[in-house]
């Protein structure tokens, strides 16, 4: 067993009040994940409480545990264990997390970000892992957890989503055999594909609209921008682009894709997608936000014509910088 392993069992068996905690604004992945560590936190009978800031999508309705994930902490609540999944940095994981009270217990990270920041005491990142899921396949394997269809399910989720359907490069055979294990074992492929990669909401249309309208393309650069009060007349509540930006990434003459988002607050939520062998995560970490090669976002102050200014300039210079590398 893996040192990083005996140390999560370790924490895990000595800990009476556990608080799991996914990302703000979750996806397949960070769903997935936070109801598989339930499960198996339940197998143990221990006390688990799981947590997301945000509301949850109906779409997710077929994942176990997911009417119980909590977006706030009881005041008078105490934990002695945070477990923290699919979240890149300490900040990802919002209100549930910063209203346990100082000090802060324990806290395992289990991530696949390669910005992660290794917040945890214990932290295990899968640099190569294309889902948290996959992490946690890994962990619960060593951990000769049994692999129910429920657990199944949910570990499936992650690999489901954070791949789009097992189409990114990250994918490796191994990706599709713990996929044909987790099948095996009864994860419900189809109902997850259709759940999480086919449907979409029905404000996706007009904020499409508005978006695909606004679009402009300068220098290998597709971008668009949604204000405060589009969304709101698309009756659009998320912070997402709905898949807005994989389109504008994948024009076939795009380098890179860029989505930004007015959130209530009046801060802008940027998305940044590319194909190889461009690279957006550098872009997104120098805006003070972080993510994945093909796959990253950061939040800036507003307005967001300023904000849009800044994004574009920054991404043009990193198209130019990568086409001379
Ligand atoms: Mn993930």
């Amino acid at each position: 067993m893996k040192t990083t392993t005996k140390v999560i069992q370790d924490a895990v068996m000595g800990a009476e009040r556990i608080a799991v905690i996914t990302h703000i604004g979750p996806d397949g992945d960070a769903l997935g994940s936070l109801t598989a560590v339930g499960l198996y936190l339940r197998s143990l009978s221990k006390s688990a409480t799981l947590f997301c800031e945000s509301s949850i999508s109906r779409r997710f309705d077929f994942l176990p545990l997911i009417n119980s994930v909590r977006q706030d902490v009881l005041t008078d609540s105490e934990y002695d264990l945070i477990i923290a999944v699919d979240c890149g940095d300490a900040e990802r994981m919002g209100q549930p997390f910063t209203d346990i009270p100082e000090p802060k217990p324990f806290i395992i990270n289990i991530d696949h970000h390669i910005s992660n920041t290794k917040f945890g005491d214990v932290n295990v990142v899968g640099k190569t892992a294309v889902s948290a899921t996959e992490v946690l396949f890994e962990i619960f394997n060593e951990l000769e957890v049994t692999f129910t269809s429920e657990l199944a399910t949910s570990l499936l989720t992650g690999l489901v989503t954070d791949t789009l359907a097992f189409r990114t490069v990250g994918v490796t055979g191994n990706t599709l055999k713990i996929a044909g294990a987790l099948v095996d074992a009864g994860g419900d492929l189809s109902v997850i594909t259709m759940q999480t990669m086919m449907l979409k909401k029905p404000s996706t249309l007009p904020l499409w609209k508005t978006g695909i309208n606004k679009a402009k393309f300068v220098d290998g650069v597709y971008w668009t921008s949604i204000s405060k009060k589009e969304r709101k007349k698309a009756n659009h509540h998320a912070l997402s682009s709905d898949g807005l930006v994989n389109f504008l990434s994948n024009l076939e003459d795009a380098a890179l894709g860029v989505v930004l988002v007015e959130a209530d607050s009046g801060m802008i939520h940027v998305s940044f997608r590319c194909r190889p062998p461009f690279n957006v995560s550098e872009i997104a970490l120098n805006l003070g936000g972080g993510g994945h090669v093909l796959a990253a976002g950061c939040k800036l102050p507003g307005p967001l014509v300023k904000a849009e200014k800044l994004v574009v300039e920054m991404s043009r210079d990193a198209v130019l910088q990568q086409m001379q590398d």
